[in-house]
């Protein structure tokens, strides 16, 4: 590649070595795992490696976690607070190569590998914010001169298992929200944005060290079958937040209900967009690009299913083909290029898979459906027309393609849209203010988020991100989702110098 100075100078401005320990509080710990290459999904060529740590490096992290867990969560909020908006500022000052970092490692286009880093900044400001706004309720009691409040403690040391996809940013919306509830963090990244996690990690602990808050923030990469489960199996470990697959998601959540312990589930989409007859086929035409190319259809909010009104179907069909065709796909780091590589070749293996499938159960490829012929994991972006229950339309593949089908009545649209296992994104195209209605009500879209005129992807971080039905269930990021990450504890206070008891029960001697 033409930027090979570059990358280096990226790299160790970073602080990354050519092999970067799997295990890290402040500063990295000992670790004698096998050595792993992190290869640039655009070139094949080894940016560094990662040393992966074991159990045994797992078990110092959680030492370590619980003992300044016990100062951490004595400092008020609001100081936590003041700590982390230093690491909004870190988290700036690094963006440009930070971002760059997730483009080589992840193969994420330019502008996409800074938004993901905003987004880290977006989360830590708003977790500043937070610090300061960890409310609870007040009731009125039964009985006289007696008050009833709740409030939230923090939990203990958090668990955050994340994906390759969003190597900075989901961390970020578990992490960031976790410090300031007062909890501390034990980071378990995918291996294959392992580079991405250290260097975050290394940004981040610099700041908490400052402070004399090192440990607040760990770091352990090792095998899932290794590291991972001791993680999951640890009652040391109140609440496990991971970001993955549903297969992977439900074996976390069987293994924390069976200890009883907590679990925070972002697992995978199966995200449609409905388009209306009297859409904006110019803005609709945009989001489902977005939606259904960016990030090569590698998000779990990615559009993958579409359902368009037979009256405008064969027009936006052929705008879409159109467009499809234009595509830059490229070197990522090129400022024109529109789609970078898939993660590795086991991606453009189910990618080739799924469109075989596809084939084979009567749907009918449209544009795309082969790699790409250059070193890198390169594919092309994919059109299948479909029936919309074709088998394969209720699966998640983590590459894009897409699946389009048509309708009549916006109510089998809505109900075919719904009509899988996944619940995570959903939007319409329209600009009635009727379909609006029946889209948002109850008996319509069953996802967690739901969109009008926007594509599935790209949520602010302001909002509850996260689904229903197989997506697992929870709530990260903004709104309240902070209340994952603490105990609620309720209060009744006496101060009547009587021992009334409540529902009028009667005790006495
Ligand atoms: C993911 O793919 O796991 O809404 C997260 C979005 C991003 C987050 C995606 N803000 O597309």
């Amino acid at each position: 590649m033409s930027q090979v100075a570059d990358v280096s100078a990226i790299l160790s401005r970073l602080g990354l070595e050519p092999v970067n320990a799997g295990a890290w509080l402040s500063g990295p710990l000992a670790v004698s795992g096998a050595v792993v290459a992190c290869e640039n999904p655009a070139t094949g060529q080894t940016l560094a490696s990662v040393q992966l740590a074991s159990a045994a490096e797992y078990d110092q992290v959680v030492s370590a976690a619980q003992a300044v867990f016990g100062r951490w969560r004595m400092l008020p909020a609001p100081k936590r607070g003041e700590i982390i908006r230093e690491i909004s500022e870190a988290l700036r000052a690094h963006k440009a190569d930070l971002g760059a970092l997730v483009t080589l490692e992840v193969g994420k286009i330019a502008s996409e590998g800074l938004g993901e880093v905003q987004e880290s900044i977006d989360m830590a400001d708003f977790a500043v914010g937070l610090s300061r706004q960890l409310y609870g309720l007040s009731m009125h009691s039964e009985r006289s001169r007696h008050r009833m409040f709740e409030q939230w403690h923090p939990l203990g040391a958090v668990g955050v298992i994340t994906a390759f996809n969003f190597p900075n940013a989901v961390w970020a919306w578990n992490a960031l929200v976790a410090m300031a509830c007062g909890d501390v963090v034990i980071w378990k990244p995918s291996i294959k944005a392992a580079l991405t996690a250290v260097a975050t990690h290394r940004i981040c602990a610099a700041v908490l060290e400052r402070h004399g808050f090192g440990g607040v923030l760990s770091l352990i990469i090792g095998a899932d079958a290794e590291v991972g489960e001791a993680m999951i199996h640890d009652k040391r470990i109140p609440l496990i937040s991971a970001t993955g697959s549903t297969r992977m998601g439900r074996h976390v959540g069987q293994v924390v209900a069976a200890r009883l312990g907590r679990s925070l589930l972002e697992l995978g989409g199966n995200n449609a967009i409905i388009v209306e007859k009297d859409a904006d086929l110019d803005l609709a035409v945009r989001g489902i690009l977005f939606g259904a190319v960016g990030t090569a259809g590698q998000r779990c909010t990615t559009t993958r299913r579409l359902f368009l009104h037979a009256d405008i179907a064969e027009a936006l069909t052929q705008r879409l083909v159109n467009a499809y065709k234009q595509v830059r796909i490229g070197d990522p780091l090129d400022p024109a290029t529109l789609m970078g590589p898939l993660i590795d070749e086991g991606a453009v293996r189910d990618y080739e898979r799924a469109i075989e499938s596809a084939v084979a159960q009567g749907g009918e490829l449209l544009v795309g459906g082969s790699r790409v012929d250059r070193p890198g994991h390169f594919v092309l972006p994919t059109i299948i027309r479909a029936r919309h229950d074709l088998p394969i339309c209720q699966h998640e593949t983590f590459a894009p393609i897409l699946y389009i089908s048509t309708y009549t009545d916006l109510a089998d649209a809505i109900q075919w849209q719904n009509d899988v296992p996944q619940g995570l994104s959903s939007s319409i195209f329209t600009d009635s203010f009727r379909q609006v209605e029946r889209f948002l009500s109850a008996e319509g879209s069953d996802c967690g988020i739901a969109n009008v005129n926007i594509g599935t992807s790209g949520a602010e971080i302001g909002g509850a991100f996260g689904g229903e039905k197989e997506t697992g269930g929870g709530r990260e990021a903004g709104s309240d989702s902070w209340k994952a990450y603490m105990r609620r504890q309720t209060c009744t206070l006496n101060g009547s110098g009587d021992l009334p008891l409540a529902q009028g029960v009667r005790f006495d001697l």
